[in-house]
């Protein structure tokens, strides 16, 4: 019953929508996936929230190039977005568009408050303006491009001088109550390598913060400022609230707020670890709990960009290589919240040496040995060496090890510790030979493939939030019921007598190929 579980509501970032996703989109949302999965099968009331980030002058100038209406171009591509994630697996529970109704009233709630708290005020913007990164910078902050225009020094994005009538917020009063937040809450940021990348940035002062635009209109309108629309990372922030029901439905909301986990890129840290906090606390709401940054992928250790030619579409790479290899891929090679490269070779090498050989062929051997010698029943274990009670006992303690790496977000030291595992399964199967001691020994023959289909069943749950449907396959060929697939029940054991289906391979092998 969802009321007696503990809640927990995570978030990725809200893309813009100006163009197709790509592969580091798909990263974000997979990532989050598999976290807010392995929360839910560990017994969490989950609330996964995703969506898109619609307004501001990115959005507006893509909309007038292509020669459509702004809005015409945020369904379009919102909607191919959220088809991503869809054929991703993504089990999101709601995919928020910046646009929705519901999402305008919850800005301009927040911000009546942080009005209310004396924290805006009007003045006069005379800066640089990135509309790539929708971000100001001062003077100091930019430099001369290699082709001679001016660009933002630490991304080399083209910035415009931009002056207008706006709206500040008063960001230079929350210097210290950040500084205090980051102290005494540390696990607010994460991988600690942000945090201290925030925490230099807050100590070096912080100048106020504008937060309306005047001189175009595709945003949300500032309550009581006619001609003002919202600066769009004021009304994209804002989202995480409007997801869980800010600020009407306060039963939903004091559920599920503050954010439990809150996943984003590394380049966005700043607007979710300064900005964010400092808007909430102005409007007297909790911090989230936890914000935490994945890194950037590259291309074959390059960056990728439109201008190279070398952008990933994720379709191609699941048209490629099957979605769960691809989920597995990304979440093990990576170490997550730091960067990591693909290439299809790399791609390749890992599906046939961790799923194809490690896991696969485990499953493929131990069952159509059960198949063979047992007639497709799980035999009963009979005396149970000091071996067999080793592996299992290794096996039993996955969920606990598991756990705690998701719950750093180390996913690949979860999967690795899963790997581990499975490694030694593979070295036991090959000492104990059960096709050769299936001449002599049936009884010992029916423990060391019990032993094995046992430690299958546990990994195979454990790494479902990375892999849904292949290790639901696994599970369909040890006749595990669905109910039974959860984190409660690891600690079951494998029912003696099951009668399984004929086995068939979960992970084919791969031949080196190029998707891209
Ligand atoms: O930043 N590798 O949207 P966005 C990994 N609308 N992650 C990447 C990546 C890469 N190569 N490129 C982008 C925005 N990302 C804002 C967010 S949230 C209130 C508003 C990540 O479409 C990026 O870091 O540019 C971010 O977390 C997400 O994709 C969306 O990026």
């Amino acid at each position: 019953m969802a009321a007696e579980k503990t809640p927990f509501y995570i978030t990725t970032a809200i893309a813009y929508p100006n163009g197709v996703p790509h592969i580091g989109h798909a990263y974000e949302y997979i990532s989050a996936d598999a976290l807010a999965r392995f929360k839910r099968l560990d017994g969490y009331d989950v609330f996964f929230l995703t969506g898109t980030d619609e307004h501001g002058q990115k959005m507006q100038q893509t909309a007038a190039a292509e020669g459509i209406d702004t809005r015409a171009l945020a369904d379009r591509n919102a909607a191919t977005f959220r088809a991503l994630q869809e054929t991703l697996g993504s089990s999101f529970d709601r995919f928020i568009r910046t646009t929705d109704t519901d999402h305008h009233a919850a800005s301009q709630e927040i911000w009546r408050r942080m009005e209310a708290n004396g924290d805006i005020y009007l003045d006069k913007y005379a800066g640089w303006y990135d509309v790539r990164d929708e971000m100001f910078y001062a003077e100091s902050d930019t430099s001369t491009g290699d082709d001679g225009g001016r660009v933002a020094t630490d991304t080399g994005h083209p910035v415009v001088w931009t002056e207008e009538d706006a709206l500040f917020f008063r960001l230079s009063k929350y210097q210290d109550p950040l500084l205090e937040l980051y102290e005494t809450t540390p696990d607010i940021i994460g991988p600690d390598v942000r945090r201290n990348e925030v925490v230099s940035f807050v100590k070096g002062g912080l100048n106020d913060l504008s937060v309306s635009r005047t001189t175009f209109d595709w945003g949300i309108p500032v309550p009581g400022h006619d001609g003002h629309v919202m600066y769009v990372w004021v009304d994209a922030l804002t989202n995480y609230l409007t997801g869980v029901g800010f600020p009407d439905d306060t039963e939903m909301f004091e559920r599920y707020w503050p954010a439990d986990l809150q996943i984003i890129g590394k380049d966005i840290i700043r607007f979710h670890c300064v900005y964010w906090p400092a808007f909430l606390m102005s409007a007297g709401i909790a911090v989230p709990k936890r914000v935490f940054a994945h890194g950037f992928l590259f291309n074959r250790g390059e960056k990728m960009s439109k201008s190279v030619g070398n952008v990933v579409d994720p379709y191609a790479l699941i048209e490629a290589f099957g979605l769960d290899p691809v989920r597995y891929f990304f979440l093990r090679e990576v170490s997550y919240g730091q960067d990591g490269s693909y290439s299809p070779d790399a791609i390749v090498a890992r599906i046939n040496a961790d799923l194809a050989n490690d896991f696969g062929n485990l499953a493929q051997r131990t069952l159509s040995m059960i198949g063979k010698y047992f007639d497709h029943v799980v035999p009963v274990p009979d005396d149970i060496s000091d071996t067999d009670a080793a592996l299992l006992a290794t096996a039993d303690e996955l969920h606990g090890r598991v756990r705690y790496h998701f719950d750093q977000e180390a996913i690949h030291l979860g999967l690795e510790a899963l790997w581990e595992v499975l490694g030694e399964t593979n070295r036991y199967i090959s000492a104990e030979q059960p096709w050769k001691l299936a001449k002599t020994d049936l009884d010992r023959t029916g423990t060391v493939l019990y032993v094995c289909a046992e430690v299958l069943r546990i990994v195979a749950i454990l790494t479902q939030p990375v892999m849904p449907s292949a290790c639901a396959k696994i599970l369909d060929l040890l006749a595990i019921p669905a109910h039974a697939r959860d984190f409660a029940h690891l600690g079951d054991r494998l029912d003696a007598g099951n009668q399984l289906p004929t086995p068939v391979p979960v992970f084919p092998r791969h031949e080196a190929k190029d998707p891209t």
